[in-house]
């Protein structure tokens, strides 16, 4: 490696954002710089609190550990073990490596707010799947949100996500009111795996996983009904293990949905790329920029504050 760095960041949220319990009003997280022959690339270290099992200041020690021997050699240090750190030393040498060009899939755009935000936001834009959260308000309002996107476009298309939050009998009322053809998949309806593997088999409810692949003993096994796994990189780790399950996954014919742990623009694009690269049927959940109010080193939205190197504060640089 012709030169190296290491930089910490801290962006704010717009506002305060709840994960799993974790209210975080800033988004912190490490940048690794690789330089070689000319070329620059990043990889973004950033365990999401509530989700990723190693805290920040644990990926921090193990990078800066790792920076001696990541200057003399390209491959995964055998010291790199925790996730995180594994995926940004992976996805820094890949982007370094990476002589193709890659064309990402338009993305679902992920709308929140009341029913009416959701509504106004989905007529001003031209995208015709939609990511929604449900489970947070009433079913009976979330059937008639839904039914009022369809007034917008007949041929709508859905992804939902229940984050485990209704009960069996919320799930079933859900499912059996609203055209479940047009759902790609409802992810983790309540908590039990059991129930949710029920109700694909009964109501044909097209299910997906991703709070159950975040387990520390999940392995990837093809369970009947299941039709896509939601999977975050960020807490996988390196790429040849997210391309194992990803091969996996498509051997038995189930989808895999690449997604955001709310990364910088710099991760984001990142995804993007391994999207495009592993998963290039299946456009990636991807939308979550909006609730930062910085980027990082490209300047990625018009009008938002871009942190330069010299914005960042640096733990390492050789
Ligand atoms: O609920 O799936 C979630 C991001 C971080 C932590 C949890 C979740 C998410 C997302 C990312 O929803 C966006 C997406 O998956 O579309
Ligand atoms: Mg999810």
């Amino acid at each position: 490696m012709t030169a190296l760095a290491l930089y910490r960041y801290a962006i704010p949220f717009h506002s305060a954002i709840d994960f799993n319990g974790h209210r975080l009003t800033q988004r912190e997280g490490l940048l690794l710089k690789l330089e070689h022959d000319g070329r620059i690339a990043w990889g973004e270290a950033a365990p999401l609190p509530g989700f990723s099992r190693e805290s920040l200041a644990e990926a921090q020690a193990q990078l800066l550990s790792l920076m001696p021997a990541l200057k003399e050699s390209d491959q995964l240090p055998e010291g790199a073990t925790l996730p995180s750190v594994r995926f940004a030393i992976s996805c820094a040498q890949w982007q370094l490596h990476k002589t193709h060009r890659l064309t990402h899939l338009e993305a679902a755009p992920l709308l929140s707010g009341s029913s009416q935000q959701i509504i106004d936001k989905a007529a001003s834009i031209d995208a015709r799947c939609l990511k929604l959260k449900v489970g947070r308000m009433s079913v009976e309002e979330e059937i008639r949100l839904i039914y009022s996107l369809l007034e917008q476009d007949p041929k709508r298309r859905f992804r939902l996500d229940a984050n485990q939050r209704w009960t069996e009998q919320q799930a079933i009322e859900f499912a059996a009111s609203i055209p479940l053809k047009q759902v790609d998949y409802i992810e983790e309806p309540t908590p039990s795996l059991e129930t949710n593997l029920a109700l694909a088999a009964s109501m044909g409810l097209p299910l997906a996983l991703d709070e159950t692949t975040q387990a520390e003993d999940y392995r990837f096994q093809p369970l009947p009904g299941v039709k896509a796994l939601v999977l975050k990189p960020q807490l996988i780790g390196d790429l040849d293990t997210l391309a194992d399950i990803v091969g996996e996954a498509d051997h038995h014919g189930i989808n895999v949905v690449l997604s955001s742990a709310f990364e910088s623009n710099l991760g984001l694009s990142t995804l993007a790329d391994l999207a495009a690269e592993l998963t290039p049927d299946q456009s990636p959940g991807l939308d979550t920029l909006d609730a930062l109010e910085a980027d990082l080193i490209a300047p990625k939205r018009q009008g938002t504050p871009c942190y330069g190197e010299d914005q960042l504060e640096c733990l390492w640089q050789s």
